[in-house]
């Protein structure tokens, strides 16, 4: 496939982008097709490595209203409803909600996801259906799946058990929830097991960490500590970490120092956590996001997921990560021009370092010919007008289009 006359990476300059044999073969200007070809005029528009969700709940999604609706818009609600609701999870569910969400992602451009899956069922029941569509779905997305111990690991019946058990049974990441276990003692040691499983497994992990609006929620400097000493800080994300935004400042400043040292990553969910967060404030109320601004300009990779897409976290959700990206931008306070430019990286480059997927992600020369074409000519304006991606192609062949709409104003 050869793609003509595109912004590669958002840069000012327009070029050719050849791709063979599944892989990216050349990048620069005037670059002909071989006999056969298939071309794609790209009519100036950007070119990017695919959307990368870092964080999803995709054992949860689509089953929004199911048994009710979460009206108080808590996260406990949230957690109440979906054990309700998880009595009557099968397989077939599971696969048939979760397949429909991930080609409406594709439609938007994904290719990359992390979704968590619940392992506080006796039987594993999602865990055993999304490691199928691992499988089935593997020429379309690379699915990475975290173990999620969404009812506790210390607090549940069997919970530890339940993550080694998953794990065996192939999941790629361990997570946990340590501000949601019984006692503060329980989440500390719930991050000293989940950090042990992963390293005895060589497994990576992404901690669902003080997503509460509590600052005596300081699990964060426990997993960092634990992955500054075990030397695997690039292998762990911190999920949510909401209470940072509440944390003091002078705290902050002494916990920024190790997490620079560990070298981990985070993920923040504008879109969930500002719907989530502040709820149990009256006024001023909390914004619920972690400190995405100042984690950035430390230096620590930071991206962004859509956590969840109809479900009892989230009404809404369209598998759109422009939507996250929109959301995060407004609330972290990224509103420069230079800064909107530069805010897909939340959901690319940044985000496939958090999956560890960076020796097979970009758009350079020997890497697996994965790209989306955008239909607008910066992420600017890409943004701003929530474009199309009109071409998300993967390994040199088109995996989803788009037709974009077209409005005609009757006015002189
Ligand atoms: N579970 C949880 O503990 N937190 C979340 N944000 C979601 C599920 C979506
Ligand atoms: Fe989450």
């Amino acid at each position: 496939m050869l793609i003509k006359n595109v912004h590669v990476n958002n840069q000012a300059a327009l070029t050719d982008v050849l791709i063979t044999d599944g892989k990216f073969a050349q990048i620069g200007p005037d670059l002909t097709a071989p006999a056969g070809e298939e071309v794609i005029d790209g009519q100036g528009k950007l070119l990017l490595p695919p959307f990368v969700d870092s964080h999803v709940h995709l054992d949860s999604t689509l089953t929004a209203g199911e048994p009710e609706w979460n009206e108080t818009g808590t996260l406990f609600d949230g957690i109440r409803i979906w054990s309700e609701r998880k009595q009557d999870l099968t397989k077939e569910d599971v696969k048939r909600r979760a397949k429909q969400t991930i080609l409406n992602m594709v439609g938007h451009g994904i290719q990359f996801v992390r979704s968590h899956v619940d392992v506080t069922d006796p039987h594993l029941i999602a865990t055993q259906a999304l490691l199928e569509l691992r499988e089935e779905l593997k020429d379309v997305v690379e699915l990475q799946l975290v173990a999620f111990p969404q009812e506790g690991i210390l607090s549940f019946p069997h919970g530890k058990e339940l993550m080694e058990q998953a794990v065996k049974e192939g999941v790629d990441v361990v997570g946990g929830i340590p501000h949601f276990e019984f006692s503060t003692e329980y989440g500390w040691q719930s991050v000293h097991f989940l950090m042990a499983l992963a390293d005895k497994y060589d497994r990576l992990v992404d901690v669902h960490c003080d997503e509460i609006d509590d600052p005596a929620s300081r699990n964060l400097e426990v997993l960092a500590t634990e992955a500054l000493e075990r030397e695997m800080g690039s292998r762990v994300t911190a999920s949510h970490t909401t209470a940072m935004g509440s944390y003091n400042d002078a705290y902050t400043y002494k916990l920024f120092r190790l997490l620079k040292m560990s070298g981990i990553n985070f993920v923040a969910n504008p879109l969930v956590n500002v719907h989530l967060g502040g709820r149990f404030d009256t006024y001023p109320k909390r914004r619920g996001v972690t400190r995405i601004k100042e984690l950035t300009a430390a230096g620590i990779n930071v991206s962004f997921g859509e956590d969840d897409v109809k479900d009892p976290w989230n009404p809404l959700g369209d598998g759109n990560m422009l939507d996250a990206v929109t959301m995060g931008v407004y609330i972290a306070h990224l509103m420069g021009y230079g800064q909107l430019q530069d805010s897909y990286k939340f959901v690319t480059t940044n985000a496939a370092r958090t999956l560890h997927v960076t020796d097979h992600y970009g758009i350079e020369v020997g890497k697996p010919g994965n790209c989306i074409l955008l239909n607008e000519k910066d992420f600017y304006n890409a943004l701003n007008r929530h474009v199309e991606v009109l071409y998300n192609i993967r390994g040199g062949k088109v995996l989803a289009k788009t037709t974009p709409a077209e409005t005609t104003v009757f006015a002189d």
